[in-house]
């Protein structure tokens, strides 16, 4: 992954097209519908080659930026609004995105939210900035058109201001406009046409199903708990590293289950992503984001000795699936395990 060996799938439908004249009337793919891939990397002063320390557990925060494998790019765009599909490739940074006019960093810009992980929100929900961590998704709407003519500007930046000074984690702190690391510039050109939906008039995309507990039909089988903690310099859930030879639990075939997520520590954050269903976050501590997370979701970051806890309904699949850490020098240094899903499940509380 380090070396460049990721990109994205994308997964249109009839409601999604990805052709503004149809469905949700969302912007057409691929003019104005673009994936965007962040990544830092490291780079030996020597060699001015890529670069990666492999005694390093905690993580590796890079030395440049970029943006689709390119050092802080530039786009030309049209005055219309775009669609960009945003993840965080890690392998250990984590972001907190704004748009910054360059030549007037007291101007605050907002933009859209219309989708998070793999799923649409409900409804778009209008921001100045998200935070994400490693693997996280985000599909923003930016209205450009909209930008040039109350901000009066040609040039904006999507500038990640969230602290980090090594791969454990962000500091949390927000730094000032400006004085963040830029991922890549826009340059605002013509006006053309748009036929996308404005996100402003409120489209209707998607119904979230009920997590209300107390509904007899989603009461959870079980509640499991997971504790993200460090050992031995490395990294362990409920106190063991990673086997590939070892199921830890079994979920039983169409069940509820609650699993509660624990990070054991205030110095560390933990972007945990967990395969075959998503879940729905029911409660967590941080609240930061909290209404572009109503949504179902694959990654959930643990922010400093937080607790979360999720909402699964499995389904009819079964099979041997992993949950892990998604800053990946945590999973390879063992932060998984591996679930099973069958016709009985079991009733390990802490597995
Ligand atoms: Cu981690």
């Amino acid at each position: 992954m380090y070396k460049g060996l990721s990109g994205f799938q994308l997964v249109f439908n009839n409601l999604d097209t990805g052709d503004e004249g149809s469905g949700f009337h969302l912007p057409s793919f691929p003019a104005f519908d673009i994936p965007i891939s962040l990544a830092d990397k490291l780079i030996d002063p020597g060699t001015g080659l890529v670069c990666f320390d492999t005694f390093e557990n905690d993580g590796l925060v890079g030395d440049v930026q970029l943006a689709n494998g390119k050092v802080q790019p530039f786009m030309d765009v049209n005055q219309r609004r775009y669609r960009l599909r945003i993840l965080d490739n890690g392998p250990s940074r984590f972001y907190q995105l704004f748009l910054t006019n360059p030549n007037n960093l007291s101007q605050v810009i907002p933009f859209w939210v219309i989708a998070n992980d793999g799923n649409l929100l409900p409804t778009p929900v209008q921001v100045t900035s998200f935070r994400l961590g490693v693997a996280e998704r985000y599909d923003i709407i930016i209205d450009f058109k909209q930008i040039a003519s109350q901000f009066g500007t040609s040039v904006v930046r999507l500038e990640n201001r969230l602290e980090q000074n090594d791969g454990r984690g962000p500091t949390n702190n927000i730094l000032s406009a400006g004085r963040g690391i830029y991922c890549m510039e826009f340059r605002i050109g013509a006006q053309v046409p748009d036929g996308s939906v404005d996100p402003a008039t409120a489209p209707h995309f998607y119904n979230l199903p009920s997590t209300s507990l107390t509904d007899a039909t989603v009461k959870p089988r079980i509640t499991r708990t997971f504790t993200f903690d460090q050992s031995d310099g490395g990294w362990v859930i409920n106190d063991r590293f990673m086997s590939c030879n070892r199921i830890r639990f079994t979920v039983q075939r169409n069940s509820i289950e609650r699993w509660i997520l624990q990070n054991d520590g205030g110095e560390w954050q933990h972007p945990i992503h967990i395969h075959l269903e998503e879940f729905q976050i029911l409660r967590r501590g941080f609240r930061g984001s909290a209404s572009v997370e109503h949504s179902r979701k694959d990654v959930l970051t643990l922010n400093f000795d937080e607790r979360a806890e999720l909402f699964f309904r499995f389904r009819d699949f079964r099979g041997d699936y992993p949950m892990h850490c998604h800053n990946t020098l945590h999973e390879d240094h063992a932060m998984m395990l591996l679930f099973q899903v069958q016709d009985v499940g079991d009733n390990k509380t802490s597995p």
